[in-house]
């Protein structure tokens, strides 16, 4: 409980920061996108990873406000980069319990008003926790999602216990390959399996990411499997706001 008392007093003095990982085409390495990504500083320098507090502050109940929050930083570091004549995509990602708040879909629309920061530029990244969960409320809420423009991508797919009937049947935009199927390309069972998402998602109108490339040899395997697009250290590791604006001036 300490954590989580820590956690919301940090987050009320304004203490948390966003990162952002850019996404880029795989064919010609244009820049497509970012994911945004929460950091909590801790002490000297060290960060705690949102792969330890996000799940607590999910039980805590304060992943909603905290998801609402990083959606907003998002919005404007959107707007920001659409000044600088940089008009790309931010994925944000979203925990089961703020995508079950009632009108959730609405509220989306609302910020996204609210910065006037256009649906297609913001997509949501669900893990397949979130669209196992209460089938027709997903449902209903991914449609809304889709009327409004807003993309919606699958995260760490083919970690998670979903059927593919039920991707085939949902209103999605993208799948990422999680990590666990990049990392030791182009071992041959791992490979077996990107492949094999990678195929679906075209049979399917999905786009596919491959997430953690960071070989050459990764790669290229991909491209020759048809993937679209990649994020990994090889190309760029999450950074702050300043250092992603560096990183896009020195390519322009
Ligand atoms: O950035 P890093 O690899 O340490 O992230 C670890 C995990 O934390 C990832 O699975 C990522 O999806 C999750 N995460 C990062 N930022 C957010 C966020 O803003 N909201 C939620 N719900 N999860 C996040
Ligand atoms: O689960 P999710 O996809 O949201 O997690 C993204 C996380 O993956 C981020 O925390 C980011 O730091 C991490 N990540 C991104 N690219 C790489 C990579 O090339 N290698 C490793 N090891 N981690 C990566
Ligand atoms: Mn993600
Ligand atoms: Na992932």
């Amino acid at each position: 409980l300490g954590i989580i008392r820590q956690l919301r007093h940090d987050f009320s003095r304004n203490k948390l920061e966003v990162w952002y990982q850019p996404q880029l085409a795989l064919d010609d390495l244009s820049l497509i996108g970012c994911e945004a990504l929460l950091r909590w500083p801790a002490e000297n320098g060290t960060y705690i990873s949102p792969a330890e507090f996000v799940p607590l502050a999910e039980d805590a109940g304060l992943i909603v406000d905290i998801g609402q929050w990083v959606l907003e930083q998002a919005c404007q570091q959107q707007k920001r980069l659409e000044k600088m004549g940089e008009e790309i995509g931010i994925a944000v990602n979203v925990s089961v319990p703020q995508f079950k708040v009632k009108g959730y879909a609405q509220n989306v629309k609302a910020t996204l008003e609210k910065y006037g920061v256009k649906p297609k530029n913001i997509e949501l990244e669900v893990t397949e926790s979130v669209v196992m969960d209460e089938l027709d409320t997903v449902v209903n809420t991914l449609r809304e999602l889709k009327e409004l423009g807003i993309e919606v991508a699958i995260d760490d797919f083919g970690t998670g216990f979903s059927s593919l009937s039920y991707i085939q049947s949902l209103p999605l935009d993208r799948l990422k390959i999680d990590r666990a199927f990049i990392k030791d390309l182009p071992d041959k069972d791992t490979g077996a399996i990107a492949s094999l998402v990678i195929s679906l998602g075209a049979k399917l109108g999905l786009k596919t990411i491959a997430e953690g490339v960071e070989t050459q040899q990764q790669a290229q395997f991909l491209k020759d499997l048809g993937c679209d697009e990649v994020q990994g250290f090889m190309y760029a590791k999450p950074m702050p706001e300043h250092e992603l604006v560096e990183f896009i001036n020195k390519r322009n």
